[in-house]
């Protein structure tokens, strides 16, 4: 079967504008929503868009740990603690990866405000005896954060098994994204969808 990404995209919440200029019913007018989200599958064509370079390189391995892991203006953490693993997971992403313990379920923090966030990953499908872990065609929620509101929701489903891009464009600063593999538990490190997915290098402009 040939699979095609696939993106659909979900505003959890929305600014002031998107009272103050509805769209009228019935108008042929586009929206008029800063807030609504840009998605690029192509780095070259999301780089060119938004300016964003790439920030986090991973370039150095690190064995299992708990640790935060800091790059530039980047942490990433798993939202309960788990052990996290930087190392050349796999072949279809150049360089090193972040995978962690459990399923995929990663908090982002930025020191810095971007309007544009971009990161390469590999919805894994291994199969074979994985430790009470269940090969699996994965989604992901990409949730991004202004303080302490939800800016918008994005729900990712990557081809299994290829080196994926996912760039997003919103009309606003976020200074958090939070990651969750679709369906799984964030506090159970023997979730069925504990297989690794790998995450590579990440993307952001210098909006502030
Ligand atoms: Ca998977
Ligand atoms: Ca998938
Ligand atoms: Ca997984």
């Amino acid at each position: 079967m040939h699979w095609l990404p696939k993106t659909v995209v979900t505003l959890l919440a929305c600014i002031a504008a998107c009272a103050e200029d509805p769209a009228a019913p019935g108008s042929d007018d586009p929206p008029d929503d800063p807030e609504t989200p840009q998605v690029f599958g192509s780095q070259s064509e999301f780089m060119t868009a938004t300016g964003a370079t790439v920030v986090v390189h991973f370039a150095t391995s690190r064995s299992l740990t708990p640790e935060p892991y800091e790059e530039g203006v980047v942490t990433l953490v798993h939202p309960a603690g788990f052990n996290n693993r930087i190392e050349d997971h796999t072949p279809l992403l150049e360089g090193n990866e972040f995978a962690v313990s459990g399923a995929e379920n990663i908090d982002l923090s930025f020191s810095t405000n971007p309007t544009a966030f971009g990161i390469w990953l590999q919805d894994a499908f291994a199969v074979g005896d994985l430790g009470g872990c269940q090969g699996a065609d994965s989604r992901f929620e990409f949730t991004f954060i202004r303080g302490a509101t939800a800016i918008a929701g994005l729900t990712v489903d990557p081809p299994v098994d290829e080196a994926f891009f996912y760039g997003v464009l919103l009309g606003g600063t976020f200074d958090q994204v939070e990651i969750r593999e679709d369906g799984s538990s964030i506090d159970d490190l023997f979730d069925p969808l504990c297989e690794n997915d790998f995450f590579g290098s990440i993307l952001l402009d210098d909006a502030t």
